[in-house]
């Protein structure tokens, strides 16, 4: 066990150096991090386990941020075990460096997630903790690590919070410790003129083990993790009290601690003086980037130590290997995320149904051929028909996670976070269920999941005002638009941010399915119907064969000779188009029906191909039962295109589809208006 006053030492080097970067990067957030630095220091140089060689070893404990904002806290943390310079300290916050004003998920460097949105990045560790479950349950104590997360005022406030507490309790996951950095300050109030809840009893009801502690105390700290890694059945919360910029000293001399005014700006401009505040945690003002050579000894011991128990426990895992050789495979197949072998072609699909009925058809091959799938719902399992993937699994509970299907409660975006989690931690293929209605109660961690390029799966199925009789609060009308301008945003690595598909039968949904587990590079999202679709017209070649370019993003799906008019749409209005199109052709009218079920992908495409396609010269016309924009940039012109401008109403479908001018009748004339224009 390390010395006190080494470990006090340690801590007032993060302080310094965390401090300084804000200083001199000119802004960022000091405060916060003072105050967490003995949590983290005590937690780095004795608790977490890694191998300082081999980064992304499956085994290793994992340490979530929740507050990204403490960033400086983690960088100068990571710089005690040699992840970051003193340079990159001092380049904080600035163009190209490695250490951006908020952490982005960097697993080489130990940054395990993105963080910044407060209250998500706990909830990923609970996603990773129940990750870690399921495979414990398949590779036992192989997959024995502990989750770390660190959670601030801001994510015990964010409602998100009650979600991730509740399913961590109630699923008793004692693989989940997490720090609650309590300063009882945040960005511009005391959090006592906020809030009065007690929060120790309010993660006690959820079922959580809690430990109170001076989280300026080594010795408190030391106990309160060992207390609880050995805690069986509960997730732990460790309450620390820290001190808001624990060590500030003010420019008149005095205490610089506890102002709300150093949360967020450089503390010189807060009122405290750099020079004494620095000299008085033992450093030296005119040069604050340096790790003191005592400080620097005791994260090499520990490094060596960790080098020491890794050299040991790759001896077990070989061990374990050659007993298990066919588990062993598995292991790496699942951390190498590694295609699993299936045969898309023979899953069959009964005609005519509605997408989100062929989405569970898939999900129940899914469940038998993909042992690595974990598929949660947010109480709609019967309804998005997640339930198909219960086909050949069950649901996880406390103490039992031989299932892979999570039953979520109502809990949309601590079921986003959590799948993100899963993805983060690895070794898993995480795919949630909804209403696409409430994608919105979601978009904060679509959003995130897209910033990480992680290959979760949102399948949102009610996909438009053919829900019908529950009315507007059940209609997506806009959100189509939301989702797809996700389509249009290039993340780091210059993909489009996500893969939107719309299938428009029951055959393409099993291609869009097929894309969707073999995308590892971003999230997709699968948008389903809730009413039957008539399939598509096949070709000679067949549904199937045809439906597969549906990997192209749009697809002829059929074309008269010499056409007047190409027809276009995603999902089940195509099958619309399809109807109107028999309409016209009695009448002498030439059609060329495209399906689009991502116009994101569609983008991506040969010039050669998207004018096959969608020839320039051709005149288009649209059909969309979301906002006209969704087929804008392929019309290129808003009067050719049928959508919905307005919230829906409640009514049997076929009846809107009558009131709103979506039957096949209705349709057909619209298109001869367009064709006479
Ligand atoms: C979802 C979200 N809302 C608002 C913010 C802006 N913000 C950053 S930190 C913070 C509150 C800080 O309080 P606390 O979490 O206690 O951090 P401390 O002030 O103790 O460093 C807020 C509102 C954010 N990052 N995320
Ligand atoms: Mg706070």
């Amino acid at each position: 066990m390390n010395d006190r006053q080494l470990m006090n030492k340690a801590a007032d080097n993060i302080r310094i150096l965390a401090a300084s970067m804000v200083e001199k990067a000119k802004s960022g957030h000091p405060g916060g991090a003072m105050g967490g630095a003995d949590f983290v220091n005590v937690l780095f140089s004795e608790f977490l386990i890694f191998d300082p060689d081999s980064p992304r070893w499956p085994g290793r404990d994992r340490f979530f941020l929740d507050p990204g904002h403490m960033s400086p806290m983690l960088y100068s943390q990571l710089a005690m075990i040699g992840k970051y310079s003193m340079e990159d300290l001092q380049n904080f916050r600035q163009w190209g460096s490695c250490t951006p004003g908020h952490p982005e998920v960097d697993v080489e460097r130990g940054v395990e997630n993105t963080s910044g949105p407060l209250g998500q990045g706990h909830t990923y560790a609970v996603g990773a903790a129940i990750a870690a479950k399921f495979l414990a349950h398949r590779f036992g104590w192989m997959m024995s690590q502990t989750i770390y997360a660190y959670i601030s005022d801001g994510g015990i406030q964010e409602e998100i919070s009650q979600g991730a507490g509740r399913i961590a309790g109630h699923l008793g996951l004692d693989n989940l410790v997490m720090f609650y950095d309590s300063n009882n300050v945040q960005l511009s109030t005391k959090v006592e003129e906020v809030s009065s809840e007690d929060i120790a009893m309010k993660y006690r009801a959820w079922g959580w083990h809690i430990i109170e502690v001076d989280g300026h105390d080594v010795e408190a700290l030391r106990k309160a993790l060992s207390e609880a890694k050995a805690i069986v059945g509960k997730p732990t919360l460790i309450i620390g009290h820290t001190v808001m910029g624990k060590g500030a000293i003010s420019s008149d001399g005095g205490s610089g601690e506890d102002r709300i005014s150093t949360h967020g700006q450089p503390l010189s401009k807060a009122g405290i003086c750099m020079e004494t505040t620095i000299k008085s945690l033992g450093g030296d003002p005119s040069n604050p980037f340096v790790i003191f050579p005592e400080v620097e000894q005791l994260y090499r011991s520990r490094l060596e130590e960790l080098r020491e128990l890794s050299r040991a426990r790759k001896t077990e895992e070989n061990r374990w290997r050659a007993e298990h050789p066919e588990l062993s495979c598995k292991y790496d197949a699942w951390f190498a995320n590694e295609l699993p072998a299936i045969d898309w072609e023979s899953i069959e699909q009964k005609p005519n149904q509605a997408t989100r009925s062929a989405s569970a058809t898939v999900l129940a091959k899914l469940s038998e051929s993909v042992e690595n799938m974990i598929v949660t719902s947010a109480d709609l399992s019967n309804s998005d028909k997640t339930d198909g993937f219960l086909k050949h699994t069950h649901a996880m509970r406390k103490g039992d996670f031989s299932g892979a299907f999570l039953q979520m409660g109502v809990s949309e975006l601590t079921m986003a976070c959590l799948t993100i989690g899963m993805a983060l931690h690895g070794g898993v293929t995480a795919a949630s269920g909804t209403f696409f209605v409430f994608s919105d109660y979601m978009k904060p961690a679509i959003r995130m999941a897209a910033l990480m390029e992680l290959p979760v799966k949102f399948i949102w199925t009610h996909d438009a005002f053919r829900v019908g009789e529950d009315g507007p609060t059940h209609e997506p009308v806009e959100h189509e638009a939301q989702i797809r301008l996700l389509e249009k945003l290039q993340n780091h690595s210059g993909e489009n941010a996500m893969l939107v598909l719309r299938p428009a039968d029951a055959i393409e949904t099993t291609i869009a399915w097929q894309m969707a587990i073999e995308n590892r590079k971003t999230p997709t999202a699968l948008i389903l119907s809730r009413q039957d679709i008539a399939d598509l017209p096949a070709s000679a070649q067949g549904r199937y064969n045809d439906a597969t370019k549906a990997r192209y993003g749009a697809y002829v799906v059929e074309a008269d000779e010499n056409p007047e008019i190409v027809l276009l749409a995603s999902g089940s209005e195509v099958s619309t188009l399809a109807e109107a199109a028999k309409l016209l052709r009695a009448e002498g009218h030439r059609l060329q029906i495209v399906s689009v079920p991502s116009e994101g992908l569609f983008a991506k495409q040969a010039e050669s191909y998207r004018e096959s396609v969608l020839p320039r010269s051709m005149k288009k016309f649209g059909l969309t039962a979301g906002l006209p924009v969704n087929l804008l940039s392929l019309v290129g012109d808003e009067s050719a295109i049928w959508g919905l401008n307005s919230f829906g109403f409640s009514a049997p479908y076929k009846v809107l589809d009558e009131k709103l001018g979506f039957t096949p009748e209705q349709v057909a004339a619209r298109i001869k208006e367009q064709l006479t224009r």
